[in-house]
């Protein structure tokens, strides 16, 4: 067996708790690590975005807290990078040393194959009631919310947010992570991808012209940010799934105009409703593709009926940049984790990893290793991969690997490929797939049409089920014999 397959070495034990219950407990936890640094007097114009820009691209960079913006009160933050460093399996609750694969395995083995759902527990008071602000008094504009890049059309307060929406049919609430740009002191646009969860709950709202309640929660928590914008299962509170992973509810209260539950600890939460026929022009925003593909267009707008925020408040700020950034650092963890889960969901067996890959911000290129048991076990697991839920949507390229591959490495991965791959015989494609106007390949008269589909490639980088024995061996050591390697003669590096 090659050293770099993942074993499941993490095994099934219970995972150690999540040290923290909010994004100041976070701070704390990131601070006692020498992972932050404060930024005074930057501007929400130009510098929060610019600085932001530097940090996110390097994964080592520290998490940053820009205070005093001007424009704003002292104290009002915004904060960014939030995963990197040792921050990364802190947010996760693992120790440092673990890898990025085996940090992904961690999550997915001991948080997320028990399924365990512990439903939110209602309460009346918390810190985000410190201040509650009504009619006259809102203002969204108070905030320090940046314009994260130069051609963006307007300032983005949700990015490390989360919506969260009711299915007026069914009643279960979900939470979602979908852009928030402020219109002005009392709307913001919301801008949701169809297909997402919170957009079907939308379309349902307008298919009866009703106006759809909404809290936008900006400044929750990294862990409940990070599985709101995540692919859970459709149907199911991803509140349930927070208490499963934390091992203990949730503490929400119910918006007084909405009655829709937001945690009792967010840093702020803009709460209103969206109205069935207004639109008013959203984007341009920079994108996780890398790119300004779904430019502006006219989108629905909630209303604010409410904002409430802690004293002192901090926006989470998570805007995309072209990849690998911070996004896709995060993605790649948790969407790799919630990948293989559906794969094994599916019934495909032996599994050995997946990677959802940083350049393609862990949507558009999956990486899947297989011990291949039987003919067809390669298509099989490379088709259920690009279909299943976390999958589907803007998927392109799917690689298939024996298990020898570290698929979680970009070389290794495209060494297999170019190598066990035949492109005349290997490539399977899927027409009329899952996809998104902000796929920047999408013909501009698809774009006008609204026809929002793309294809995908499924590449069977395998050695070939059927003459496996007779491909040629490779060249590198096997794992005892680089371990010797390396321990004779390491000092060479150094
Ligand atoms: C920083 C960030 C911004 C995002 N913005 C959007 C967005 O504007 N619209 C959208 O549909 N999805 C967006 N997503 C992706 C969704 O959050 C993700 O698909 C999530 O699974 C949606 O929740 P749902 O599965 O409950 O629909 C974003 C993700 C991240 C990490
Ligand atoms: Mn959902």
């Amino acid at each position: 067996m090659n050293e770099m397959l993942v074993k499941d070495k993490v095994g099934k034990t219970e995972a150690p708790a999540i040290p923290y219950a909010d994004l100041r407990g976070w701070l704390k936890q990131a601070e006692a690590l020498g992972e932050v640094r404060v930024v005074k007097g930057a501007s929400w114009e130009k510098e929060i975005g610019q600085a932001s820009e530097v940090v996110l691209h390097d994964e080592n960079a520290p998490c940053v807290v820009f205070d005093e913006v001007p424009g704003s009160p002292k104290g009002f933050r915004v904060l960014v990078n939030f995963f990197g460093g040792k921050r990364r399996n802190m947010t996760l609750g693992f120790p440092a040393e673990l890898s990025k694969l085996e940090l992904t395995e961690a999550f997915r083995a001991q948080r997320m194959a028990e399924n365990r759902l512990i439903p939110p527990v209602e309460v009346t008071d918390g810190p985000i009631m410190e201040n509650v602000l009504e009619g006259d008094d809102i203002d969204v504009l108070k905030f320090p919310t940046p314009r994260w890049h130069s051609s963006d059309g307007g300032r983005y307060i949700g990015t490390g947010s989360y919506d969260v929406t009711r299915d007026p049919d069914e009643g279960w609430i979900n939470l979602g992570t979908y852009r928030v740009m402020v219109q002005n002191s009392k709307q913001v646009g919301i801008y949701i991808s169809p297909g997402k969860h919170g957009r079907i709950h939308r379309d349902k709202f307008i298919a009866r012209g009703e106006p759809m309640p909404v809290c936008v929660v900006v400044g929750g928590d990294p862990l409940t940010f990070l599985m709101a914008c995540t692919e859970l299962p459709y149907g199911v509170s991803e509140f349930d799934f927070l208490g499963g992973f934390r091992g203990a509810p949730m503490q929400v209260i119910r918006g007084k105009h909405t009655g829709l539950p937001f945690p009792a600890n967010a840093e702020i939460v803009l709460e209103g409703f969206i109205d069935p026929k207004l639109r008013l022009d959203e984007g341009p925003f920079g994108e996780w593709t890398g790119y300004y593909a779904s430019d502006v267009r006219p989108e629905p707008v909630m209303d604010i009926k409410a904002i409430y925020h802690r004293n002192d408040p901090i926006i989470l700020g998570c805007p995309p940049q072209r990849p690998p950034d911070e996004l896709a650092r995060y993605r790649a963890v948790t969407r790799s984790a919630i990948l293989r889960e559906n794969i094994a969901k599916a019934g495909v067996p032996d599994v050995t990893a997946v990677w959802a890959h940083e350049v393609g911000t862990a949507r558009m290129l999956l990486g899947v290793a297989v011990k291949q048991r039987y003919p067809g076990h390669a298509a099989q697991a490379g088709h259920v991969a690009a279909m299943c839920h976390v999958g589907a949507y803007a998927g392109k390229y799917v690689i298939v690997v024996d298990e020898d591959i570290d698929v979680s490495d970009l070389d290794t991965l495209i060494w297999a490929m170019i190598t066990r791959s035949d492109p005349a015989t290997s490539i399977d494609i899927i027409h009329n797939a899952w996809s998104t106007p902000l796929d920047p390949r999408l013909t501009p008269w698809d774009r006008e049409k609204g026809n929002f589909t793309n294809s995908r490639a499924i590449i069977d980088a395998c050695r070939p089920y059927h003459w496996r024995d007779q491909f040629p061996k490779v060249n590198a050591p096997s794992p005892e014999e680089a371990a010797e390697a390396r321990k004779k003669w390491g000092h060479l590096l150094k």
